[in-house]
């Protein structure tokens, strides 16, 4: 019956489950990944083995991770709550979404048993994935991987646009943030990903099927699938944080006490335009391909340009806690770490945005730095924090808000040990995807792997508070739900049918 359900709630906790899952395969990758550069020399011994798991590890923390859990789970569970309606607008679809899942990771995985593993990196960029370099099923693994993953996003994408745009009960700009922010990311995945699919479907004809598209001695260019594989990349990075900012936006709103976010159509305007500048600034991942000055400029100068709408945000997030009494409490800690840690991150993104400083700091830790400032302190504080302010919500159940406060501050620490440090590696020219490096780059390397391993503890102590919590049996009702969402009216957690009849909305029309 679970495993069939077409109950949002139930494929959230699904999709929650799946992602938790998938989070702790990436974070024992990533392990992997800093016990090799905790000293110079070889670990592993093998280069092929060490880029498959760097590969393995991104791919499972994009695609298996982050995703799911911002869309699959926070999506499905409070959608419809949000919006006051039974259920999503495709519910056996929605179950199918879910389902494509586990077979795409199962292929993603064995990608890195069979053959000699992908060792391509994320973008899988030929001449290096074709198959004189990477022979053998591996890398085709990884393309089906990628497909039924992608066409899993894609009706997960249908419904979530068809839901919010067609069963909203109210006007469009008075559905709640996170809804507009699900509504933007579904968009741009129904966008962006036929890209990507393409660009592997080409790339599994060039490996099997002898066409060129990627291969000059067949009249092809490898530069084409760099532009269809980050017209893709672009807004994926920004379909991994929207959601996240959804998500803070509301947990900001109710920790203020106030009805609604500082600026709310300033919000929505500038999620809007965040999605649409995604589209036109993909290059910027490939300032070193030789371009010409003048695509540099427009590359650079539109890309900078999206500072300003996520300055709107940033600053609008502050401006919602002004006046606020900043109490200490669990879901505080999460919100300024998430404002103060993806600021940090996407200032770096703004200086790598300049071509000329990006042709130096190109495939170094700068870069590295950078996205996981953005990815592993924004989309994952966004999570994290989320899930905490929810589970009572979601489970009936409190947690143990001692021991949460010990693990926020112990993953603050540990998630900054790790890659603060690779902005000094970066900046003095330590490359990423390999396995080594010469002496002089060791102690900061110590200390990002020392981090990396206080990040380890911070996710175990994560799990024991989540299992204390569920064992402990601490009930919770929400008495004082002041909030214009109406997925708190609610005295108790919501039982397995969301609405038995449409709830009656008092809201200016
Ligand atoms: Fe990024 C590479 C530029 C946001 C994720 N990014 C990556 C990669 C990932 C990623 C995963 O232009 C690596 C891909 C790979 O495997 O190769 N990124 C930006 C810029 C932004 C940005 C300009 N990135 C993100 C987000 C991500 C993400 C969000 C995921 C969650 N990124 C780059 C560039 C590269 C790159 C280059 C390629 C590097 C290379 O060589 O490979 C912006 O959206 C960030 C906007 C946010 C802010 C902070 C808040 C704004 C305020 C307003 C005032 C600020 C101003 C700026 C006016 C800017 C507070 C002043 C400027 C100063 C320097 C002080
Ligand atoms: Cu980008």
């Amino acid at each position: 019956m679970w495993f069939y359900s077409t109950n949002h709630k139930i494929i959230g906790i699904l999709y929650f489950i799946f992602g938790m899952w998938a989070g702790i395969v990436g974070l024992s990758l990533s392990m992997i990944i800093r016990v090799e550069l905790g000293s110079p020399g070889s670990l592993i011994g093998n280069d092929q083995i060490y880029n498959s798991i760097v590969t393995a590890h991104a791919f499972i923390m994009i695609f298996f991770f982050v995703m799911p859990v911002l869309m699959g789970g926070f999506g499905n569970f409070f959608i419809p709550l949000m919006m006051g309606i039974p259920d999503m607008a495709f519910p056996r679809m929605n179950n199918m979404s879910f389902w494509l899942l586990p077979p795409s990771i199962i292929l993603l995985i064995s990608s890195m048993f069979v053959g000699s593993g992908t060792g391509t990196g994320w973008t899988v960029y030929p001449p290096l994935s074709s198959n004189l370099s990477h022979m053998g099923p591996s890398v085709d693994l990884s393309i089906f991987s990628l497909h039924i993953a992608g066409a899993s996003s894609i009706m997960a994408s249908i419904n979530f646009i068809s839901t919010i745009l067609n069963m909203k009960l109210f006007k469009i700009e008075l559905v709640s943030l996170f809804s507009w922010a699900l509504l933007l990311t579904a968009i741009l995945l129904l966008l962006s990903l036929p890209v990507l699919a393409g660009a592997i479907t080409m790339l599994l004809f060039d490996r099997n099927l002898n066409s060129s598209f990627f291969d000059p001695s067949g009249g092809g260019d490898p530069i084409l699938y760099q532009h269809l594989f980050w017209f893709f990349g672009h807004p994926e990075v920004y379909i991994l944080i929207l959601p996240g900012f959804g998500l803070v936006s509301h947990m900001i709103c109710n920790e203020s006490m106030k009805k609604e976010v500082f600026g709310l159509m300033g919000m929505i305007y500038a999620m809007i335009s965040i999605g649409l500048l995604g589209f036109i600034v993909w290059a910027h991942h490939m300032f070193t391909i030789g371009m010409d000055v003048d695509t540099r400029a427009y590359f650079t100068s539109a890309t900078m340009i999206i500072a300003v709408p996520t300055g709107i945000k940033i600053f609008s997030w502050m401006a919602s806690m002004n006046g606020m009494k900043i109490e200490m409490n669990i879901s505080n800690l999460w919100l300024l770490g998430f404002i103060f840690l993806f600021t940090l991150g996407g200032l770096t993104g703004i200086m790598l945005s300049n071509s000329s400083i990006d042709i130096v700091l190109h495939d170094t830790y700068y870069v590295v730095a950078h996205f996981h400032y953005v990815l592993s302190m924004g989309a994952v504080f966004a999570i994290f924090g989320s899930f905490i302010y929810w589970f009572s919500y979601m489970s009936g159940l409190s947690l143990n808000k001692k021991l949460l406060k010990i693990q926020f501050f112990v993953m603050f620490s540990g998630v900054n040990l790790t890659f603060f440090p690779q902005h000094f590696l970066g900046l003095s020219g330590m490359p990423r995807r390999y396995s080594d490096y010469p002496d002089s780059y060791l102690s900061w390397n110590l200390v990002s792997s020392f981090g990396s391993l206080v990040s380890l503890i911070s996710v175990m102590l994560f799990f024991f508070i989540i299992w204390e919590g569920l064992v402990s049996q601490r009930l919770v009702l929400f008495l004082k739900s002041l909030n214009n969402s109406i997925e708190w009216m609610f005295s108790h957690c919501p039982s397995a049918h969301s609405f038995y009849e449409l709830p009656k909305i008092f809201i200016k029309l």
